[in-house]
Order: C-alpha cells, then sequence, then structure tokens
C-alpha cells in the first residue's frame, strides 16, 4: 500500500493567520501554532503534515527577493522528505512570489502551492480553511506514485492556476486571482476535476537545481498619454539600471515621438533589456501588427508576449541573477522557461 502522501506547510504570514488588534482595529500577523489549532479539521485529511513557520510572519507587501530564498531554501533542505508543499502567504504579492519561486525552482518534479485567504482563519465567514485544506489535497495528488502536479501553482477560491499566470484582481472578494492568458489547472467543485493536458511537461529525471541570486536593478514603467522626456530620460539614466519592464498600450503599442524611441535605442545600444507587455490584463504583444510597435520591434525591445507583469518582472530578476549573455538575453526571454508565456 501506498505511505501516506507527506506534507509541508511553509507559513509565512499574510492575512489567513492575522488577528485583529484590539487597541488599534488592525490586522496583524500571530504566532502560527495559534493558525493550526484554528484548523482541527487537518487532522482528517490522510496525509501527515509538517509545518515550517518564517520567524517572522510578514504581511506580504514587505516580501522580497532575500524572503523569496528563505522559502527557496526551505524546500532545498527538505525536497527529498516531503511529496508536496504548500506555502501559506498573502494574497497581496502572492502572485509575484508565486511567479519568482517558479524561475527559482528549476526541474520542479513536486506540487509547491501558494495559498491563502481574505479573511482570518479565526473568522467565521472565512475562506481561509477551504483554501488551505484543499490546496493540501491538491498537493497529496499522486498517479503510479508520482504527484500529479510538479509545478509551482497558486490556489484560491476553488481553483487551481499556474502561478506564474495569476494577478491578483479583487481586494474585496473571495475570488481575488484571475489567470488572465491561461486557463485553470484544477477545479473544486464537488470533485476535483483535473485539466492534466494542460500541466507543464514532467521533469522528473532532472535533479532539482535552486536559484536564488536575483537581481534587482530593474524598474516597471507604465506608460500614460503625456509621459514626459523629462521625467523617462531621468529613470533611464538611473545608475546599475538593467531591466526594464515597459507596460504600454493594447497589443504592445507606445507613442512614436521620436525623443521617445530615441532614447529607448540608446538604452538598448548601452545593454539594457526592454520587456514589453501590455496594460491590458487579457490578451498579448505582438509588435509590428500596428505602426505604433512596429518601430519598437525594430529597436530590439524584448516582446513579453501574453506574460503578467508580475512574472515578467520576476524572470527580467531571475534572467539578469544568472548573468545570461547579452546575444541571447531576448531569446531566452522570450522563450517559455516555466509556462510562463505562449
Ligand atoms: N495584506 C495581506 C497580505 O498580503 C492581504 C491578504 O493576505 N489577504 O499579507
Amino acid at each position: 500500500m501506498l505511505a501516506k502522501a507527506k506534507i509541508l506547510l511553509i507559513y509565512t504570514g499574510g492575512t489567513i493567520g492575522m488577528m485583529k488588534d484590539f487597541e488599534t482595529g488592525t490586522l496583524k500577523t500571530f504566532n502560527f501554532s495559534k493558525l493550526l489549532q484554528k484548523v482541527p479539521e487537518l487532522k482528517q485529511l490522510d496525509c501527515d503534515i509538517e509545518t515550517v513557520s518564517f520567524k517572522t510572519p510578514i504581511d506580504s507587501s514587505t516580501i522580497n527577493p532575500e524572503k523569496w530564498a528563505e522559502i527557496a531554501t526551505i524546500i532545498e533542505n527538505t525536497y527529498d522528505n516531503f511529496d508536496g508543499f504548500v506555502v501559506l502567504h498573502g494574497s497581496d504579492t502572492m502572485s509575484y512570489s508565486a511567479s519568482a519561486l517558479s524561475f527559482m525552482l528549476e526541474n520542479l518534479s513536486k506540487p509547491v502551492i501558494f495559498t491563502g485567504s481574505q479573511l482570518p482563519i479565526g473568522d467565521l465567514r472565512t475562506d481561509a480553511k477551504e483554501n488551505l485544506i484543499t490546496a493540501i489535497q491538491i498537493a497529496t495528488l499522486r498517479e503510479d506514485s508520482k504527484p500529479v502536479v510538479s509545478e509551482v501553482c497558486l490556489y484560491f477560491e476553488y481553483k487551481l492556476y499556474r502561478g506564474n499566470r495569476t494577478t491578483k484582481i479583487n481586494s474585496e472578494n473571495f475570488n481575488a486571482f484571475i489567470s488572465p492568458n491561461y486557463p485553470t489547472l484544477i477545479e473544486s467543485g464537488v470533485n476535483l476535476r483535473a485539466f492534466p493536458e494542460l500541466f507543464l511537461a514532467k521533469t522528473r529525471k532532472r535533479k532539482l537545481k535552486i536559484h536564488k541570486n536575483l537581481d534587482t536593478n530593474v524598474v516597471i514603467i507604465k506608460i500614460f498619454p503625456g509621459i514626459s522626456e523629462n521625467v523617462l530620460s531621468a529613470i533611464f539614466t538611473i545608475p546599475q539600471l538593467k531591466g526594464i519592464v515597459l507596460e504600454t498600450y493594447g497589443a504592445g503599442n507606445a507613442p512614436i515621438d521620436e525623443w521617445f524611441l530615441s532614447l529607448l535605442k540608446k538604452a538598448i545600444t548601452s545593454g539594457l533589456h526592454i520587456v514589453n507587455v501590455t496594460q491590458c490584463s487579457i490578451g498579448t504583444v505582438t509588435m509590428g501588427k500596428y505602426e505604433t510597435s512596429t518601430a519598437l520591434k525594430e529597436i530590439g525591445v524584448i516582446s513579453g508576449k501574453d506574460i503578467t507583469t508580475e512574472a515578467a518582472i520576476t524572470k527580467l530578476m531571475y534572467l539578469l541573477g544568472q548573468n545570461v549573455p547579452s546575444a541571447v538575453f531576448k531569446t531566452v526571454f522570450e522563450t517559455s522557461l516555466r509556462g510562463e508565456l505562449l
């Protein structure tokens, strides 16, 4: 008989584990042992659960690459002892963290599922229990004694998504995330309905490689009508700046003013990597479709295709941290590494 699945629950913080401070009325993180007392149902699950917590749980607005490395290190040190990992994380930056971890964990062959909640687990109307319990259940799924899911995912409100395809779109509803350009991997109803044809191809034979070096000399710029040369050229000349995610209009369109294009061209020639992503939630960048994007293509702007901004900025940090040579940087960025783009 197959032994019970072993799951490691990694608690980083977030609303799921918060309590109201009675004096100020604000939500603050609290000790993890109390969180487990609040969910005795976990004992009914047919798996063995161990837990590890950040020393100081955080609101996810304070997450950063050092803390991503901390999550990666926990997984690295315990990888062989567990069948799956569930990361409890605040929802505000969960899509950034799931994207970052998807790049940092190469050749993953086990599930790493991010989840959290909109209401604390102690709240009567909480969404935390369903998210937590189902995320663990999905992490235990096995077929021929191998994990069914073997990528970094995000589970929220009855849906399992590829983590690096998600974005938080709602701070009010329980249904806080969407995966605008990639379908749901598993839907939770009366049964768990999986769509395995959408899963990442398995890389079981390759050894897990962890990359913790992320380069933060990057910036996201959202263009808008009226964006000025004065402002933009100041950003472009930031010392040590290596990469820019440029959020453009529609299918990747931008102004065609002479100053704008020559600023970009000069930056690219001097080694800066500029990635074109769309401000639209749904759809893809297709440079050359309109006259307003043809020049961008000609001067060597990288196409982010249908990537989210969260995945684009973390992929940029990851590739820069890997010292990918300039000559191939554009090609590597435009290639799907973890299913993050077309
Ligand atoms: N501020 C919280 C966080 O991201 C929001 C949440 O978890 N729902 O940590």
